[in-house]
C-alpha cells in the first residue's frame, strides 16, 4: 500500500523522471532518435527500479495513468529538442500490453499528439512480445489504428517471451527490437551470431527494420552491421541519460 501512495504521489507531483537512450543509424552512424525510460527517486524509498515498479503499476492499476504520463512527457521533450536543433528525431515510448488494450487508447493518442503539437511520424510505441500473447482482433485492429496515424510500431524484447513466429506473422509492426541478451551472445560463440543473423534474416523478410539493444562492443557492432541490422543502443555509445545530459552530451556536440 505505501509503495502504491508513493507511486501515486510521485505521477501527481511530476516526480518521476524520464532518461532518453540515443538510437543510432547503423550506415552512417548518426543518431535518429531516442528510447524513453522511466526514472523513479523516490526521496524515502530511494531509486526504485521500473523492473520493480512497472509490474507494480500493472497490478495496480497505475499503469495506465503512468502510460499517459509517459506519452505526454516524452512527445512534448522530443519536440522541444527538435524545434530548438533543427532535428527530425523520433523519440520511442514503452506501453504496457494491459495500456494498449484498453479502450480509448488510439483517441488518448491522439490527443497527446494534438495537444504536444509533436509529428505523429516521429512517434514509436514499443509493445513487448508479451503483448502478443494477447492476441484479439482488436489489439490488432489498435496497432493499425496508431500506424495510420502515422506512428510507428516496434517489437520489443524479440527472442525473450512465449510467443511463436505465428504471431509476429499476424501482427502488423514495423521494427523488431532484438533483445541484448542475444546481442551479448554475439561474442561468446558461433551460435550467437548464428542467431543474430538469423533473426535479423527473418526481419527483412517480413519487411521489418531491425534494433539491436545492448550494444557494448565494437564487434558486437561490426556483426551487426555486416548482417544488415538499421539501427542500435548501447553503452557503446551512450547509456540512458537525463534530459540535461541528453542536450549537453548528445545535442550540443553534434
Ligand atoms: O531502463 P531499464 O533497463 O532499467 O528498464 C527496465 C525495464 O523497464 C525495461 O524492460 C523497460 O522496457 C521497462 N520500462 C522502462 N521505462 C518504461 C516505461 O515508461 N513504461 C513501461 N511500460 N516500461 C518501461
Ligand atoms: O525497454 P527494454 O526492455 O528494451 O529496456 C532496455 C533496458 O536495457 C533499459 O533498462 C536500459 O537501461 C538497458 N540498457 C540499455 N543499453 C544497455 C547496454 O548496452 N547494456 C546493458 N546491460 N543494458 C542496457
Ligand atoms: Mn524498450
Ligand atoms: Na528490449
Amino acid at each position: 500500500l505505501l509503495l502504491e501512495t508513493k507511486l501515486h504521489q510521485a505521477l501527481k507531483n511530476d516526480t518521476l523522471e524520464l532518461h532518453y537512450q540515443p538510437k543510432i543509424d547503423l550506415k552512417t552512424g548518426s543518431i535518429v532518435g531516442m528510447e524513453a525510460l522511466l526514472r523513479w527517486n523516490d526521496p524515502e524509498l530511494g531509486y526504485m527500479p521500473p523492473d520493480y515498479f512497472i509490474p507494480f503499476a500493472e497490478e495496480c492499476g497505475l499503469i495506465n495513468d503512468i502510460g499517459v504520463w509517459v506519452l505526454r512527457k516524452a512527445t512534448t521533450q522530443a519536440h522541444i529538442w527538435n524545434q530548438t536543433y533543427g532535428l527530425d528525431l523520433h523519440v520511442a515510448v514503452n506501453i504496457s500490453p494491459i495500456h494498449i488494450s484498453t479502450g480509448g487508447f488510439v483517441d488518448m493518442v491522439r490527443e497527446v499528439i494534438a495537444e504536444t503539437k509533436i509529428n505523429p511520424n516521429t512517434l514509436e510505441i514499443e509493445i513487448t512480445e508479451m503483448s502478443m500473447l494477447d492476441y484479439t482482433e482488436e489489439l490488432i485492429q489498435t496497432i493499425e489504428d496508431l500506424k495510420s496515424l502515422g506512428i510507428t510500431i516496434s517489437l520489443d524484447d524479440f527472442g525473450t517471451g512465449y510467443a511463436s513466429l505465428n504471431y509476429l506473422k499476424k501482427f502488423p509492426v514495423d521494427i523488431l527490437k532484438i533483445d541484448r541478451a542475444f546481442v551479448q551472445d554475439i561474442v561468446s560463440g558461433k551460435s550467437g551470431i548464428a542467431m543474430i543473423s538469423a533473426m535479423i534474416s527473418l526481419a527483412h523478410a517480413l519487411e521489418l527494420k531491425v534494433v539491436a539493444e545492448g550494444v557494448e562492443q565494437e564487434e558486437e557492432l561490426n556483426v551487426l552491421r555486416k548482417h544488415g541490422c538499421e539501427f542500435v543502443q548501447g553503452y557503446y555509445f551512450s547509456k540512458p541519460l537525463s534530459v540535461i545530459d541528453f542536450t549537453n552530451e548528445i545535442l550540443e556536440k553534434k
